[in-house]
């Protein structure tokens, strides 16, 4: 995305430059990304989008990379990939995870406490705690000097600048210590590998440097263009830009709705309480130090998997089409609990949504439209549990739900979200996390001064809709429905 700021006051304008399907590939080795093609799109989008600033006349100032959290890789000094990157659902982790949490003194309710993040089985330190017992030769082979660099980090210092891992996506190794801003390197050492495998830490909007000289030749830019690390978890990026700046604090959450939906508020210090460890909320941490409280929830790859696998079985839909078919399914008729473990990796997902909806008691969902809708209310039902969870364990008083990222273009879901939690939502720009990313990058080249200044820019370039709620009895007897199915034991396989 190519972004231009302008005018006084400043706004932003989008332009898309580049955009490309990627997916995971199945490898003896595990689930990996395929991160030369990453990189040749990437290319492919600065290229493109720095010929689009040269035919507008717009110097082309800085580029900043963001990505999904956790994943990372093993590279050498010389900019030499130690073995692929994994992908985060790879089923691996979760075995892994649950050996360390078994040793781990304290247990797993220890190491929330310390640490305060959502013991997801993908977390950096569960996969490297996989990783070092499948690979242990990719550790002890490490030349001096090699690092783990988280996607973004990696992407940076093949751009240029250096490696260095920028604090909000650190924040989601599970190995951040969340009040000192550090890595906690007792954690890491009792891993048993090097403590220098840890790269330096930076702020988002901390100027790596200037391109690589080659890639500027190769990409016909200035060789004066810097990169500059964003927020570059891509949920931080996404929240930074939320369109908040006339709502009072303590009075509205957040979505970020995409492929997971991240809900939740802002707090000035992480909450790990035994009550948000059950819920469990996850304390990550956001540009200018607050904290992100949020929930992982299921998200819309739940629809894009029951797409893929109605695929599979020969009936093809747009997700246009799919949400269609769910407008015109029956209401509430099948609820789910979305973040059953077995949803969150890949493949079967019919087989697994009907065995959960059985597992409850529930409608087996048989059509697509079925399917989809099933998907569609559990996850409002759990955007309304996860609100209620909120104003239980903070003061925040939510009155209003900001919605942004992709996830904002499923009409049905913005509806349906405003019925099950019974307030406005307000759907903010679909494109949040390239917002945050680019005006970040324009803190960091001082060209913007605070959080404040990036939400009045936001407000200004990109105006918010608002969807109403439509009171509903329906909906309040499905909330206690909902609370008994996720009460209730999910099916494992
Ligand atoms: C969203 C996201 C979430 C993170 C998950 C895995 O794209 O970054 O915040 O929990 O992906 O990395």
């Amino acid at each position: 995305m190519l972004g231009v700021l302008s005018g006084d006051p400043a706004t932003l304008t989008l332009e898309e430059a580049h955009r490309f399907e990627h997916e995971p590939l199945w490898t003896p080795a595990g689930l990996v990304w395929d991160l030369t093609t990453l990189w040749r799109e990437l290319l492919t989008g600065v290229r493109k989008g720095a010929t689009t600033a040269r035919q507008a006349s717009v110097p082309l100032r800085s580029i900043g990379v963001d990505t999904w959290a956790v994943d990372w890789a093993l590279v050498s000094p010389g900019g030499d990939l130690l073995g692929l990157p994994r992908c985060y659902r790879d089923p691996r982790h979760a075995l892994a995870r649950d050996r360390f949490l078994k040793e781990y003194p304290g247990g797993v309710e220890g190491l929330y406490e310390r640490i305060g993040i959502q013991p997801q089985p993908f977390n950096t330190l569960f996969q490297l705690v996989a990783r070092r017992e499948s690979s242990p030769a990719l550790f002890a082979s490490a030349p001096a000097g090699t690092k783990i660099a988280l996607l973004p980090d990696l992407l940076h210092d093949w751009l240029g600048g250096r490696l260095a891992c920028e604090r909000t996506n650190a924040s989601s190794t599970n190995l951040l210590d969340p009040l000192t801003g550090d890595w906690d390197r007792a954690l890491f050492a009792s891993l048993g590998l090097a403590a220098d495998l840890l790269p330096d830490l930076v702020d988002p909007g901390t100027v790596l440097g200037p391109i690589r000289p080659e890639l500027a030749a190769l990409l016909d830019l200035s060789a004066e263009v810097q990169i500059v690390a964003p927020a570059t978890h891509d949920t931080a990026s996404a929240v930074a830009a939320a369109p908040a700046l006339n709502a009072d604090p303590g009075t509205w959450a957040y979505l970020s709705s995409g492929t997971w939906s991240l809900l939740g508020v802002e707090l000035d210090k992480p909450l790990t309480s035994p009550a948000a460890f059950a819920v469990p909320f996850t304390n990550e941490r956001g540009v200018g130090g607050q904290t992100r409280f949020l929930r992982n929830i299921g998200g819309l790859w739940l629809l894009q998997e029951l797409r893929r696998d109605l695929r599979q079985a020969g009936e093809t839909y747009s997700f246009a089409e799919l949400a269609e078919l769910a407008r015109s399914a029956e209401p509430l008729r099948t609820v789910i609990d979305p973040n059953a473990a077995v949803l969150a990796e890949p493949g079967d997902a019919m087989r697994k949504l009907r065995a959960l909806a059985s597992a409850a008691g529930e409608p087996v969902p048989e059509s697509a439209g079925q399917l989809a809708r099933c998907c569609l209310e559990s996850l409002a039902l759990c955007y309304a549990q996860t609100i209620d969870l909120i104003e239980t364990l903070t003061p925040a008083r939510i009155e209003t739900l900001l919605v942004f990222g992709g996830g904002v273009k499923n009409e049905l879901l913005n509806e349906l979200t405003a019925a099950a939690i019974g307030r406005p939502v307000m759907l903010g720009p679909s494109e949040a996390t390239a917002i945050g990313n680019l005006l970040v990058q324009a803190q960091g080249l001082g060209l913007i001064e605070s959080l404040q200044a990036i939400r009045a820019i936001v407000e200004r370039s990109f105006p918010s809709r608002r969807v109403q709620p439509l009171a509903s009895e329906a909906w309040r007897a499905a909330h206690s429905r909902y609370e008994l199915i996720v009460g209730a034991a999910a099916p494992t396989s």
